[in-house]
């Protein structure tokens, strides 16, 4: 119960539609956590897994057909739909509310109905924001007490009259017919049915910290991005952070987590946050960042002792896992573990490795895990004020044309950069795998709001903050002729990090082309690393041809924002494509 008139009146409203047997307000505590297991346990929507090598570690398998976020069921139900913009699916808000509340009439009937306040940012930060989420799924629930700050503080702050999303959420009948992920910007409302996955259903995560939170973040003066948020300390002690954003499933938690190599002796990572990133313009006039998580939601196949050593420890207890498979011993198995052998496959088969044809774990599979189990996690996810950022890194999945890395020449063109960003496709979306779509600052599922209006309120940040930070673009996955990746990747990706901040702070050798900095002969370094001169080459090859075709296609991609996209992001475009070096008409055309 509640002090607060609008969340009880709000609480009764939904639970007159919604019919449920019980109302529980959930307090945050240990002991309800154990309570909502047990019951999982014993109505088969949890399994426990071996109780010696994973204390407190569970599988729940989902219903086959909700196993990822479904973006063509995803609508922003804005007043205006120029506001929703081409980057999104619109509904009136008429429309959107009778559709959904369609489907939650009577959805609860013989159901519990919880009530979830949470707070998303450390607890006594001004930067944080409250929520609170109303769900009939216990997996909802034990999820949001992992990834959120939830409960009694949560509910304070809100009976202290701060304001908060409302996010209304009923698995429904499972039915894709029946699915809907709906925003309501200016309500700060979310109404999700009919998916118990993750980003669809745990409203505190993409819904509210990025779609409401992009939207609110405008009117109100700071940014929610899709990023994670690292600090690196050199040997001197020195720790800087960095934000980086990337699409879902391109290597966000690994870097966020990552171990430095051999050669980097003394220095460390420190992780803040591995998803999402609220950033502020500080008194200083840097950006500031938050992360509004408090636990990780990460994809399981691929992680290993190489990989992510400490995603692979976290995860040895006290988690959650979604869709993977099991090995004899209930101990839970993914594609890329070292140890065991499957014998049960996401779906709960019987699985024989020997004759399969599928993954065992489905390639979208996830552990939930609080971030305070991570032995990188850095205080400093705790700090009211975030954290300084020094340098932003946009960054997807190209087989070719991007380089390792360049560097943003001003923040306009960082701008540019982000809003030209691309990457394949993956699997922590319905759809096709691997075809390269536009994916602007790795928010084109998450932005709430037009794109061309977030460009242009990006690019406002050169007047608001005195010292923003350096921009950069990173492409961990290149491949060579014979299709093999030409960069080890994971620690090793400590070297072009550290090179960014060499540039951060004027040293760095680079060179300058049409499309950034690109780093220098030398300039990254590489000992104890096994790579030859040829494959640095082709790694850090700007291709200009390539790259004027690039930048035509964002041209077209531009064109479908008409008048919200800003004349100076264009103007920007415009200026990198016509000094690319390419073929005489082409250029003359620029
Ligand atoms: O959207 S989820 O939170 O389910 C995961 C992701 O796609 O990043
Ligand atoms: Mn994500």
């Amino acid at each position: 119960m509640t002090t607060n008139r609008a969340l009880s009146e709000w609480v009764d409203e939904v639970a007159r539609l919604t019919r449920p047997e019980n109302v529980h307000w959930c307090d945050g505590g240990e002991e309800e956590f154990q309570r909502l297991i047990d019951g999982m346990l014993a109505d088969g929507t949890l399994y426990e897994l071996n109780r010696e090598s994973y204390p407190r570690c569970y599988l729940h398998r989902s219903d086959p057909s909700d196993v990822a976020r479904v973006e063509h069921l995803t609508f922003i139900c804005s007043e205006n739909e120029a506001d929703a913009g081409p980057n999104n699916h619109w509904m009136t808000p008429n429309e959107a509310h009778k559709k959904v509340d369609a489907l939650f009439e009577g959805a609860m009937k013989g159901r519990t109905l919880y009530v979830i306040p949470y707070c998303m940012g450390p607890i006594q930060s001004s930067h944080a924001r409250l929520g609170v989420e109303i769900t009939d799924s216990p997996y909802v629930v034990a999820n949001m007490k992992i990834m959120t700050r939830m409960g009694r503080q949560a509910l304070d702050r809100i009976e202290a009259g701060e304001p908060f999303v409302r996010g209304l959420h009923s698995t429904g009948d499972l039915s894709p017919d029946h699915r809907l992920i709906l925003h309501f910007p200016e309500e700060r409302l979310i109404k999700s049915v009919g998916s118990g996955y993750g980003g669809n259903a745990l409203l505190g995560k993409k819904c509210h910290a990025l779609r409401i939170a992009s939207w609110q973040a405008r009117d109100e003066g700071w940014l929610a991005e899709h990023m994670l948020i690292v600090g690196i300390q050199n040997p001197e002690g020195k720790t800087r952070y960095i934000a980086a954003a990337f699409p879902s499933a391109c290597g966000k938690t690994n870097l966020a987590m990552l171990i430095p190599p051999k050669a980097y002796p003394g220095w460390k990572i420190w992780t803040v946050g591995d998803d999402i990133a609220w950033l502020h313009v500080g008194d200083d006039g840097r950006l500031w960042a938050i992360n509004p998580e408090a636990g990780y939601f990460g994809v399981v196949p691929g992680t290993n002792e190489k990989t992510n050593k400490n995603a692979y420890d976290t995860i040895t207890k006290n988690t959650i896992f979604t869709n993977v498979a099991v090995t004899e011993d209930m101990e839970p198995w993914w594609e890329g573990k070292k140890t065991g052998k499957p014998v049960t496959d996401w779906q709960g088969r019987p699985y024989d490795p020997a004759t399969a044809s599928e993954p065992a774990a489905h390639p979208n599979s996830r552990f939930t895990v609080s971030a305070q189990q991570n032995p990188s996690y850095s205080e400093e996810a705790e700090a009211p004020e975030g954290v300084p950022i020094s340098a932003i890194f946009f960054g997807g999945r190209r087989a070719s044309l991007a380089p390792l890395i360049f560097e943003a020449k001003s923040w306009e063109h960082g701008v540019l950069i982000g809003a030209g960003m691309a990457s394949e496709k993956t699997a922590a979306a319905a759809g096709k795998v691997g075809e390269v779509r536009r994916d602007p600052m790795a928010m084109k599922p998450f932005c709430g709001y037009n794109y061309g209006d977030y460009w242009r309120y990006w690019l406002s940040f050169a007047r608001r903050a005195e010292h923003p930070p350096h921009i950069f673009h990173v492409n961990w996955f290149r491949k060579g002729a014979d299709g093999k990746f030409l960069w080890p990747g994971f620690g090793e990706n400590l070297r072009v990090l550290e090179w960014a901040l060499e540039r951060c702070e004027g040293h760095g050798d680079a060179d300058e082309t049409p499309i950034g900095f690109v780093p220098a002969r030398g300039a990254i370094h590489l000992e104890g690393l096994d790579i030859d001169n040829q494959t640095m080459g082709k790694l850090l090859a700007v291709d200009d041809e390539a790259w004027y075709s690039e930048y035509e296609e964002i041209a077209e991609y531009f064109a479908d924002y008409g008048e919200r996209l800003p004349e100076k992001l264009e103007h920007e475009r415009e200026r990198v494509a016509g000094a690319l070096n390419v073929a005489g008409d082409k250029a003359s055309q620029a």
